[in-house]
C-alpha cells in the first residue's frame, strides 16, 4: 500500500469524512480568494511547504456574561492538533456561496454560526451572526506532528451572550471549560512548565501572545469596539 493511502487508513471515520467533504478556500496573502482544496489537502505539509496551500479559517472566542472565556479541549481523534486546549471553537469557512460573502465577513460568520453548533452544539439563535464583533485578521504557520499542519489566513471573532446552552460533540471536543483571565495565565503557564500535560494550540497561543488580554480588558470596559482592525492582516 502506497504511503499516502495508509495516512488515510489510519484516520479516524468521521474526521476522515470531513477531510474530503469540506472544500477550503485559498487565498492570497492579502486574502484575496485564488482556489479552493480539499481540508485534507490544505492540511498535508508537505503541499503547504509548496506556499499554495494558505486558506482562510476563523477563531472564535465565546465570553458569558461574568467576561470568562469558553475553552474547548480538541478531542482525541482530531487529524490536527488532537488534545490540545485552544479558543471556544475553529474551523474553515467552505467554498460555498453563503462561506464566501466578503462584505461585512458574512462568509465567516455563517461558518462560525455553523461550527458553534457542529462542535459545541450551540444553537444558532444563541450565535446570530451579527452578534459576532470581528477584530481582525491574522497569518500564521505552524506544524501539528511531521504530516499535518496549518497555513492560514485567520479571522477572530469575539461574541458575548449570556449564559448559551453548550453541548459539546465527542467527536470534535473531549472537554469545555469557561475562564477567567488569571485562570487562563495559570493554563499557559502550566502549558510552559510541562505540568498536567497541558498543551495549547499554537494559534492559540499566538493570540493569547499578542492580542487577547488587551481585547479581554476592553471587552470588560465595554470598548470592544476600540479594536476592531478591518484592513490589516498580522504576520504572527
Ligand atoms: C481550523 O480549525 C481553524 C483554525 C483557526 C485552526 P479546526 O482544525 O478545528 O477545523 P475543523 O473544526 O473544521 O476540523
Ligand atoms: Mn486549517
Amino acid at each position: 500500500m502506497p504511503a499516502s493511502s495508509q495516512l488515510v487508513e489510519a484516520l479516524d471515520p468521521v474526521q476522515k469524512r470531513l477531510m474530503f467533504e469540506d472544500e477550503c478556500i485559498l487565498v492570497d496573502e492579502k486574502d484575496n480568494v485564488v482556489g479552493h482544496d480539499s481540508k485534507y489537502n490544505c492540511h498535508l505539509m508537505e503541499k503547504i511547504e509548496t506556499g499554495k496551500m494558505l486558506h482562510r479559517a476563523f477563531s472564535v472566542f465565546l465570553f458569558n456574561s461574568k467576561n470568562e472565556l469558553l475553552l474547548q479541549q480538541r478531542s482525541s481523534t482530531k487529524v490536527t492538533f488532537p488534545l490540545v486546549w485552544t479558543n471556544t471553537c475553529c474551523s474553515h469557512p467552505l467554498y460555498r456561496e453563503s462561506e464566501m460573502i466578503f462584505e461585512n465577513q458574512m462568509g465567516v460568520r455563517n461558518a462560525a454560526q455553523r461550527k458553534l453548533f457542529d462542535e459545541l452544539g450551540i444553537a444558532a439563535a444563541d450565535s446570530p451572526v451579527d452578534a459576532f464583533t470581528f477584530l481582525g485578521r491574522i497569518l500564521y504557520k505552524a506544524p501539528s506532528d511531521g504530516k499535518w499542519g496549518e497555513h492560514e489566513l485567520d479571522y477572530l471573532l469575539f461574541l458575548k451572550r449570556d449564559e448559551v446552552a453548550v453541548n459539546p460533540n465527542p467527536d470534535e471536543v473531549a472537554a469545555v471549560r469557561y475562564v477567567n483571565q488569571a485562570e487562563l495565565k495559570e493554563l499557559v503557564r502550566q502549558a510552559d512548565a510541562g505540568e498536567g500535560g497541558i498543551k495549547l494550540s499554537p494559534w492559540f497561543r499566538l493570540i493569547v501572545d499578542n492580542f487577547l488580554y488587551k481585547w479581554w480588558s476592553l471587552l470588560e470596559e465595554g470598548k470592544l469596539g476600540e479594536a476592531v482592525d478591518e484592513s490589516t492582516v498580522h504576520w504572527l
